[in-house]
């Protein structure tokens, strides 16, 4: 080959790159839990980060504390080991109890009250309570989710 002049010998002084983080390029479908649920990671991309600069998207990765969610957690950990190194990150997620409308870890008739008030159209409800008073996820508030919310309280 003309011109080809390349020496090789440098590959052998090139001290291999390790991994010194992992990140997540996309956050996962789903970041919205009620408590009991499972950590889902379907549509999160996850990189890690190698000491040379470089970058590499990575499926390796383990879910360290993503089943029977707790109420209060506001991550999950994700673990990534490679040769002698582990690095980890966290994903932001929210957990909530079912039917817990205003947030305060405790399903009560201040709740069933929030929900009464939007169907009679009192007082709308914000969007996060939206969300967790429509029960049946149907996209609406109805009496549905207000007599799902009530045997919430009932069987306490
Ligand atoms: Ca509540
Ligand atoms: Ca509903």
């Amino acid at each position: 080959m003309k011109g080809n002049f390349y020496v090789r010998a440098y590959t052998t002084d090139k001290i291999p790159a390790e991994v010194t983080e992992i990140r997540v390029k996309k956050e996962p479908k789903k970041v919205e839990y009620e408590v009991g649920e499972n950590f889902d990671k379907t549509g999160m991309k996850v990189v890690a980060l190698y000491s040379d600069g470089t970058e590499k998207e990575i499926s390796g990765f383990e879910i360290l504390d993503g089943n029977n969610l707790t109420a209060n957690k506001t991550d999950v950990t994700i673990k990534y080991k490679e040769d002698y190194f582990t690095v980890e990150t966290k994903q932001s997620i929210t957990v909530s109890i079912k039917g817990d409308v205003n947030g305060d870890n405790d399903v009560t008739t201040t709740d069933l009250m929030k929900v009464k008030k939007h169907i009679v159209e009192i007082e709308q409800l914000e969007d996060k309570s939206f969300k967790r008073a429509d029960i049946n996820k149907d996209s609406k508030i109805t009496s549905t989710d207000l007599i799902q919310i009530k045997l919430i309280i009932v069987k306490k």
